[in-house]
């Protein structure tokens, strides 16, 4: 197997200028438990296929980076407790290494990039983390967003961050924001984070309108699309504020640090909400596959 691999599936579509949607692995791996990981990843890509377009989840197995999974690469994937975390400055080392790692947001974009794939789904984004001003923890995720070109799906940055920080450093990045039918940056498990966008759209083609106009302006980063969770499976606000006070301070008093702090938390306020937080993530990473498979698919019928 060589360090990089498309599935011949979707080497297929890309080679026939057929709709592929990137998936990432991290909130499979490390996001999730097992099974639900494995039955969420399932219907992500029986939902993509089912609109005609080829999921590519993306992922790292023995040192060799893999675009498209097959059934028991995926349940290997959800299953196993020894797979790492790589964000996109593990990624030489873990192909160099021969290890096998899920991808996050920062190196999904690297390698869809390389791939030739243009959308990608995910939950929501990392951040700038609160307390950040003394721990120095913002996510790759945003440095990857202003560095690699592409249409990234989210649900907004995770509720645990500092919201209003990360706008700010996308905004320093020059990483356009679009709400797709919100005004509102929505906050992961909740509609509503109380931060205005500069900018709206209404639909997928609209989101392609502003990408192609991105790649004759020659930027060089991604869009991110921030859709918000359908209303009968959010969680409000004020009921996760305490909640999520309370895993920051968890999190802080077991020292969690570096790349376990999000997984970490993201963890507790599932136990904390007896599960509730875990059904709201997948129908809100369901929503973004189903939005990014409708931007793949204008993508591909729109004019070059
Ligand atoms: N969305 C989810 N669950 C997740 C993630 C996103 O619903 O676990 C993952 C993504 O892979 C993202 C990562 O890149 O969390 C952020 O990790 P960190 O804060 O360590 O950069
Ligand atoms: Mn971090």
């Amino acid at each position: 197997m060589s360090w990089f691999h498309i599935s011949p599936e979707v080497q297929e579509a890309l080679h026939h200028h057929r709709p592929v949607l990137a998936l990432e692995s991290t909130i499979l791996a490390h996001g999730m438990p097992f099974p639900e990981n494995l039955d969420f990843a399932r219907r992500a890509e029986e939902e993509t296929r089912r609109k005609g377009v080829v999921p590519a989840t993306i992922a790292i197995l023995n040192g060799s980076i893999r675009i498209g999974l097959t059934e028991d690469e995926l349940e290997q994937l959800c299953s196993s407790s020894s797979v790492l975390k790589a964000g996109l400055r593990d990624l030489s080392s873990c192909v160099a290494g021969g290890k096998s790692a899920a991808t996050t947001v920062s190196s999904t974009l690297a390698i869809a990039q390389q791939a030739g794939i243009e959308v990608f789904a995910t939950g929501g984004i990392g951040g700038v983390h609160r307390g950040a001003t003394d721990t120095f923890d913002i996510s790759q995720d945003v440095w990857a967003l202003a560095r690699f070109p592409g249409i990234v799906v989210s649900a907004g940055a995770k509720a645990i961050l500092d919201l209003e920080k990360t706008l700010e450093m996308m905004e320093s990045l020059a990483i356009p924001v679009l709400g797709f039918r919100t005004n509102e940056f929505p906050a992961f498990y909740s509609r509503s984070s109380g931060l205005a966008l500069t900018q709206r759209v209404e639909s997928a083609q609209e989101i392609v309108s502003i990408f192609s106009a991105q790649k004759l302006l020659r930027q060089t980063g991604s869009l991110l699309i921030a859709n918000p969770v359908p209303t009968d499976q959010e969680i409000p606000r004020d009921e996760l504020v305490p909640i999520i006070e309370q895993a920051l301070l968890e999190a802080e008093q077991h020292r969690i640090s570096g790349k376990a702090v999000t997984p970490f938390l993201l963890q507790t306020i599932v136990a904390k909400t007896g599960g509730r937080a875990l059904a709201t993530n997948i129908a809100l990473a369901l929503n973004n596959v189903e939005l990014g498979t409708a931007i793949a698919t204008a993508l591909t019928s729109q004019p070059v």
